[in-house]
C-alpha cells in the first residue's frame, strides 16, 4: 500500500504507551486488549484531528457548497482498521504493534461494530461518507446516536434471540461531544397566531423541548488529508427546565422530561423495509431532522448574509422517506424564523432538498396517521397541510377533473401523511438506486409523478467502497492486485479492468484461486470457532448473507438444499460437488415468518450436517450475528453469491457488488443491480435464473399465479414441501413449519415455487462450471476485473455532478 501520509512509528509507540498509562494507570504489559484498542485509537485520533481541523478551515475559507446526507441509519462497522487504511499507514501500525507485542487483528476485534443501521440503506450511507471524504467533497452525515444499535443476534436451539447492542459501554474513542452546538427541538403543544405589523406569525406554545446534542465522528478520506464529519445527535433533557422543576419540587415532571429525552435516542428500530407506524419513530425523525436543519442554517448564516442563496451552498439529501420532515422543517425555519413569505420559502426549499428512493415495496412506505402527526408536530403539520393544498391545486390545474391523479399523488389522503409524496413534492431531484429500479419507479410506482415532472427523476446506481471491502477485508487479494496493476485502484476502481489479461493465464489463475483458498480457510476457522462446525475449504462456498426477508427468498435457498439432500439420499447416480451453504441474516424481532425461516435453516443444518451417509457432500452453516465486521471475512471467501430476490423487488442490492469485487460468481435473478453486474461481466460469467421483472409484474397485475399447479405437477417440489410438515426437520413438533408450507401452497407471493425448477437448474450449472477449474478461475477473475463500476466513488461522482453540484476541495497540512 502506498504510503501517502507520514507516520512516525517510534512516536506512535510512545503515544500508545502513554495513553495506556494516562487512561488506565497501567504499564502496557498489563493492559487488556480492550485497553490497548482504546489507547491505539486515541493515538490515531490525534493524527486525525489535525486533518479534521485543516479540512474545516479550508471549507470555511472557500465557503463551499456542502451536502448534508440525512439518514436515520449509518451502518459504519468498525472504525479503527478503516481509519488506519485511509490514513495509509495500516501496515506501519501493524508493525508498530507487533513490536509492542500485540496483534493488530486482535486489537481490531476489540472494537464493537457501530451498527446504527439495519442493512443496505444504512451501509450505503456509510460507503457514501467514505467516498465523499476520499473524493474531497464537503459533506456531513447527519443521524442519530442510538444508545443501542442493531441488536446482537444469538442462535439458541436454532431460534434467533435478540440481545441488546450496548456498543457504547467502553466508550467510543473516535467521537467528540459538541455541546456548544446543541439546539432545542420542540414537540407537541399548539400553534398560536400572532399578528405583528400586519403579518401573521405562527407560534408553537405549550410544547415539550428536548435538547439535541451532537457528537461528531471523523470520516477519514483515503490519503488526502480530508476528514469529513458524521454528526449524530444525542437527546438530553432541557436542563433549565429540570432545575426549575426540582426547585418547585416537581420531581415527577423533571423525570418525565428526562425520560422523554432518553427514550428518543434509546434504540434503532430493527425493521428493514417494513413500516410499523410507531410514534417514537416519528419523534426520532423530527428530532434529528430539526436539529440537523437548524444547525445547517446557522452554519450557512455564519458565512452568508442572504438566505436566498441557500440552494447554492446546501443540499439536503434525504435517504429514503425517513428524513422527509426536513421539507417542512426547512419551510418552518425560513418562514417563522427567517421571516420569508411562502412562495419565497418554497422556492428555496425545493431547490435545496433531494430525495433517494430505496424501495418499491408497499409495506416499506411511511404513511403517518394525521392524528398522530398533527399532535406531535402541530406547526409542521400546518405547513404540510398548506404544501398539500397547493400541490393538489397544481395537480388539478394540470389534470382538470381527474380525481385519480389527486388520489394517487396527494400528500394528505385517507387520514394519512404520505411521506414519499411529501418528499417528491419538496425535492428538485428524485432518484432510484439501480437502472431497473428507477425504470420501475418511473413506469409504475411513481408513474404519475414522473409524468408530471420527468426531469426531476434520475438514476444513481449504488456502489460500495473498495477500501473497506477489498483493501481492508481481503488483504491478500488487495496486495496481489497491487502487485499486478499498481495501487491506483484504491481510488480508481475502474483500473481493475487491467486484470482481464491475467484471467486466462494459468499461473495467475492459480495465484488467484490460492488466495481464495486462503480466505476460505480463514472463514472456515471462524465458523469452527463460532459454530463448532467443520467445513471443508475445498467445497464450494455458496453464500447468502443479507437481512432476512421473504422477498430476498432465503426460503428458496434452503428448500433447494432440502431438495439436493433428497437427491443424495434417494438417487444413487446423483453426483454433486461438495458444497457448503452459508447463511447469515438477522430477522426483525417482530417478523414471525422470517424468524421461522431462520429456525428452518438451522433445523435443516442439524439434520444434514449430522448425516454421515452423505459423506459431507452438503454442509449448512448459519453464521450468527451477521454484521459489517464478519461480512468482510465472508465476502472474501465466497465462491458463489446468492442474489435470488423475486425480480422487481430488490431495489439494487449492494452485497452482490461486494461478492463480485472479491471474485465470486453471481447466482441470481435479473433484479436490482444484478442486471448491471451481468451487463459488466457478461452473461457467461454469471448464472441467471427465474422470472424476469416484467413477468413477475404481469402476473401481479393479473392477480398472481397458482402455486398448486406446481405442487401437483412437480414431484420433487411436492416431496420438499411435504417434508416441511411431516416432521423430517421438526420431529418434536411436525407442525412447526406449517406456516411456511401454507404460505407457499396458498399464495407464494414471492414466486418461490414458480422459480424453483429454474433455480435447481442454475445450481446444476454452478456445479458443472466449478468442476472446470480453469474456466471457473477465469470467471471469478473476470468478476473482480469487471467490478469497477460498482465503486461508491463512481456513484458519488454522479451525485456530486448531477444532483449536488459540489466542488472538490484540496487539503494540505502546514
Ligand atoms: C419504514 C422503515 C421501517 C424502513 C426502515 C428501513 C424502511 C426501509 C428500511 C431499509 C431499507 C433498505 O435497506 N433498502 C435497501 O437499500 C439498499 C441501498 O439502496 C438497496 O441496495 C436494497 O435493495 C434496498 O432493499
Amino acid at each position: 500500500m502506498k504510503k501517502l501520509i507520514d507516520f512516525d512509528k517510534e512516536g506512535f509507540k510512545k503515544e500508545v504507551i502513554t495513553n495506556v498509562k494516562t487512561l488506565y494507570r497501567r504499564p502496557i504489559e498489563e493492559a487488556t486488549p480492550q485497553q490497548v484498542f482504546q489507547a491505539v485509537s486515541y493515538a490515531v485520533k490525534d493524527d486525525i484531528i489535525d486533518r479534521w481541523i485543516a479540512t474545516h478551515k479550508e471549507y470555511e475559507k472557500k465557503n463551499v457548497k456542502t451536502v448534508y446526507y440525512l439518514s436515520m441509519e449509518f451502518l459504519m462497522g468498525r472504525a479503527l482498521g478503516n481509519n488506519l487504511i485511509n490514513l495509509t499507514y495500516y501496515d506501519a501500525v501493524k508493525e508498530a504493534l507487533d513490536e509492542l507485542g500485540f496483534d493488530l487483528n486482535l486489537i481490531e476485534d476489540q472494537e464493537p461494530d457501530a451498527a446504527l443501521g439495519n442493512g443496505g440503506l444504512g451501509r450505503l450511507a456509510a460507503c457514501f461518507l467514505d467516498s465523499l471524504a476520499t473524493l474531497g467533497y464537503p459533506a456531513y452525515g447527519c443521524g442519530i446516536r442510538y444508545r443501542y444499535g442493531m441488536f446482537k443476534q444469538a442462535i439458541k436451539d436454532g431460534y434467533q434471540i435478540e440481545l441488546p447492542d450496548d456498543w457504547l459501554k467502553d466508550g467510543n474513542p473516535f467521537e467528540i461531544k459538541r455541546p456548544e452546538y446543541a439546539v432545542e427541538v420542540k414537540f407537541g403543544g399548539y400553534v398560536r397566531v400572532e399578528n405583528r405589523d400586519g403579518r401573521n406569525y405562527f407560534i408553537q406554545d405549550g410544547y415539550q423541548t428536548v435538547r439535541a446534542v451532537p457528537y461528531d465522528v471523523p470520516v477519514v478520506g483515503y490519503g488526502n488529508n480530508v476528514v469529513n464529519t458524521l454528526r449524530i445527535w444525542d437527546a438530553e433533557a432541557d436542563q433549565e427546565f429540570c432545575l426549575d422543576s426540582f426547585d418547585k419540587g416537581e420531581y415527577e415532571k423533571a423525570v418525565e422530561q428526562q425520560n422523554l429525552a432518553k427514550t428518543i435516542v434509546e434504540v434503532l428500530y430493527p425493521n428493514d423495509n417494513h413500516y410499523a407506524g410507531k410514534e417514537l419513530r416519528l419523534r426520532q425523525q423530527y428530532f434529528f431532522i430539526s436539529a440537523s436543519v437548524q444547525r445547517a442554517i446557522l452554519k450557512f448564516k455564519e458565512k452568508n448574509s442572504d438566505i436566498h442563496n441557500l440552494p447554492d451552498k446546501v443540499t439536503f439529501q434525504m435517504n429514503d422517506t425517513h428524513p422527509t420532515v426536513a421539507v417542512a422543517e426547512l419551510m418552518r425555519i425560513l418562514m417563522d424564523e427567517e421571516g420569508l413569505e411562502w412562495d419565497d420559502a418554497w422556492d428555496i426549499t425545493t431547490r435545496t432538498c433531494a430525495y433517494t428512493n430505496h424501495t418499491i415495496m408497499a409495506e416499506a412506505l411511511e404513511k403517518w396517521p394525521i392524528e398522530l402527526f398533527s399532535r406531535l408536530l402541530p406547526r409542521i403539520y400546518q405547513i404540510v397541510e398548506e404544501i398539500n393544498r397547493r400541490f393538489v391545486l397544481k395537480i388539478q390545474s394540470m389534470y382538470p377533473g381527474n380525481q385519480d391523479k389527486v388520489k394517487n399523488m396527494a400528500i394528505l389522503y385517507d387520514g394519512q401523511v404520505k411521506m414519499a409524496h411529501l418528499a417528491i413534492a419538496g425535492s428538485y431531484s428524485v432518484n432510484g438506486v439501480a437502472a431497473l429500479h428507477t425504470k420501475i419507479l418511473e413506469e409504475r410506482e411513481l408513474k404519475d409523478f414522473y409524468e408530471m415532472r420527468p426531469e426531476q427523476f434520475n438514476n444513481k446506481t449504488n456502489g460500495i467502497t473498495q477500501r473497506r471491502f477489498l483493501l481492508h477485508g481481503n488483504p491478500l487479494l488487495a496486495s496481489w492486485i497491487t502487485d499486478k496493476i499498481g495501487d491506483e485502484w484504491i481510488v480508481k476502481l475502474s483500473n481493475l479492468k487491467k486484470l482481464k489479461v491475467y484471467a486466462t493465464d494459468e499461473k495467475y489463475q492459480q495465484e488467484f484461486m490460492n488466495i481464495k483458498y486462503q480466505n476460505k480457510i480463514r472463514l472456515a476457522n471462524y465458523i469452527k470457532e463460532h459454530n463448532g462446525v467443520d467445513v471443508d475449504p475445498r467445497s464450494i462456498f455458496d453464500v447468502q448473507v443479507k437481512r432476512l426477508h421473504e422477498y430476498k427468498r432465503q426460503l428458496l435457498n434452503i428448500l433447494h438444499v432440502m431438495y439436493q439432500y433428497n437427491e443424495l439420499k434417494t438417487n444413487p447416480s446423483y453426483d454433486m460437488y461438495p458444497t457448503t451453504y452459508i447463511f447469515g441474516a438477522k430477522a426483525s424481532a417482530g417478523y414471525k415468518r422470517a424468524k421461522l425461516i431462520i429456525k428452518l435453516i438451522n433445523s435443516v443444518a442439524d439434520v444434514i450436517n449430522n448425516d454421515a451417509s452423505i459423506k459431507g457432500k452438503i454442509k449448512v452453516v448459519f453464521i450468527e450475528n451477521y454484521r459489517v465486521s464478519n461480512a468482510e471475512l465472508i465476502f472474501a471467501a465466497a465462491d458463489v453469491s446468492e442474489q435470488i430476490s423475486t425480480a422487481s423487488r430488490e431495489a439494487s442490492g449492494t452485497g452482490n457488488m461486494k461478492f463480485m469485487l472479491n471474485g465470486a460468481v453471481t447466482l441470481g435473478t435479473m433484479d436490482g443491480a444484478n442486471v448491471e453486474i451481468v451487463e459488466e461481466v457478461g452473461e457467461e460469467n454469471a448464472v441467471i435464473f427465474g422470472l424476469r421483472a416484467e413477468e413477475v409484474m404481469k402476473y401481479e397485475r393479473e392477480g398472481g399465479y397458482n402455486p398448486k399447479d406446481i405442487y401437483n405437477n412437480d414431484a420433487a417440489v411436492r416431496t420438499v414441501l411435504t417434508q416441511l410438515i411431516n416432521g423430517m426437520y421438526s420431529s418434536d413438533d411436525p407442525d412447526r413449519f406449517r406456516d411456511l408450507y401454507d404460505s407457499l401452497i396458498n399464495e407464494d407471493v414471492y414466486f418461490i415455487l414458480k422459480d424453483f425448477a429454474s433455480y435447481v437448474e442454475a445450481h446444476r450449472k454452478i456445479d458443472t462450471l466449478y468442476r472446470d477449474e480453469k474456466n471457473w478461475a477465469k470467471m471469478v477473475m473476470l468478476n473482480t476485473a469487471c467490478s469497477g463500476k460498482f465503486s461508491s466513488d463512481r456513484t458519488i461522482e454522479e451525485y456530486a455532478k448531477e444532483i449536488w453540484n459540489l466542488k472538490k476541495v484540496k487539503v494540505t497540512l502546514d
